[in-house]
């Protein structure tokens, strides 16, 4: 299975995220690539490839274009309102103000785009989420030529990032951006399957009222965990998009039995659909060992995931979602894509 991955992810080096009350180093950071690829590079799995660079247009097929040029000036912008520290909101068109307007401060237009607080925009940013699009593109399209599965090490992440708002570590909606493509490319219908810790709210948002994109997740109860105010069982979609939108909600500590079986729905769900593309949101998030995350898989459970998803039997683009950096995300992510690789022979 060859991998997609590209140098300019790591041109975000934020150096501040807003965690329990203080400003911390990321937990996304560029050592988690790292990670991944000297266990990929130790595995029998394939060649690590560059992508190539696709431009906006693929972005801007599933993103408000006034988003988009906001992100790639913040940095600048906030550079020269004379701000010394990376570009983080404090205010929020919250219920009680108006949501009609986009200011022309910089520090009006970043709450109105922002979906939380935790995630800064530094120099870089814009161009490493450049890159790591093009990274989900570049293994979409080596899936369509070649039938075979292929994963994308994006960085940053991408299924908080709705069609105008970022957070939750992600900017671009790599999976949307891929999914979108993959249909424009002829496919009928494209199953998004996200099975990291926390619910893919940016994914769900761009397709609610679509039947084109099957979206399902499975995450933490939002009741108790991030992003806290979408991925209810009861958001089944909207419009045409009713019954397109799945969501498990699971309780923190889940067993993986109890996981696993939950998966079996959603590829009976995948199945039922008639999807002919799967694109797997990977966050190796549910580790036990993650330090932001409430799940219990271990290393050798990311196998069985990896086997699992490919008894889907379709042509499959698995994406770099969350999963921090513990030593173990380089295994427990080859360990899905080894396990894939064995599911299918
Ligand atoms: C912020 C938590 C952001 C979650 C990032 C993540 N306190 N998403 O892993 O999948
Ligand atoms: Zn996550």
């Amino acid at each position: 299975m060859l991998t997609f991955y590209s140098e300019d992810s790591r041109l975000r080096q934020a150096r501040t995220e807003l965690h329990d009350g203080a400003l911390v180093t990321p937990f996304e950071c560029p050592e988690r690539l790292d990670l991944v690829l000297k266990q990929i590079r130790q595995s029998e799995l394939g060649d690590i490839r560059a992508p190539k660079t696709y431009g906006l247009a693929p972005v801007l097929a599933v993103h408000d274009e006034d988003y988009v040029s906001f992100l790639a000036n913040c940095w600048k912008e906030w550079g020269a309102a004379g701000h010394d520290g990376e570009a983080i909101p404090n205010i929020w068109p919250a219920r009680t103000m108006r949501g009609d307007r986009i200011p022309r401060s910089i520090s009006g237009q970043l709450g109105y785009y922002a979906l939380a607080a935790e995630t800064s925009i530094s120099e870089g940013t814009f161009e490493a989420a450049m890159a790591s699009k093009d990274v989900a593109l570049g293994a979409l399209e080596h899936t369509l030529q070649s039938g075979e599965p292929s994963f994308g090490l994006c960085r940053p992440p991408g299924h908080h990032a709705a069609f105008d708002q970022f957070g939750g570590y992600c900017f671009f909606n790599n999976a949307a951006v891929a999914a979108q493509r993959a249909l424009d490319a002829g496919k009928r219908r494209v199953a998004i399957l996200d099975v990291d810790f926390h619910h893919g709210n940016g994914t769900q948002q761009i397709f609610y009222e679509r039947d084109d994109v099957l979206f399902i997740s499975l995450h933490g109860d939002p009741e108790v965990t991030f992003p806290y105010y979408l991925g209810y069982a009861d958001e089944t979609g909207r419009g045409s998009g009713e019954g397109f939108n799945v969501n498990y909600p699971l309780p923190p500590g889940t067993t993986v039995d109890t996981w696993m079986a939950t998966l079996d729905n959603a590829l009976t769900k995948i199945k039922e659909a008639q999807c002919d593309m799967l694109i797997v949101s990977l966050g190796v998030d549910i580790f036990e060992g993650d330090p932001i995350s409430a799940f219990t898989f271990t290393s050798g459970d990311f196998s069985l995931l990896g086997q699992r998803l490919a008894q889907a039997s379709l042509p499959t683009v698995l994406l770099m979602e969350g999963g921090y950096a513990v030593d173990d995300i380089g295994v427990n992510v080859v360990n899905v894509l080894q396990g894939f690789k064995q599911g299918i022979s």
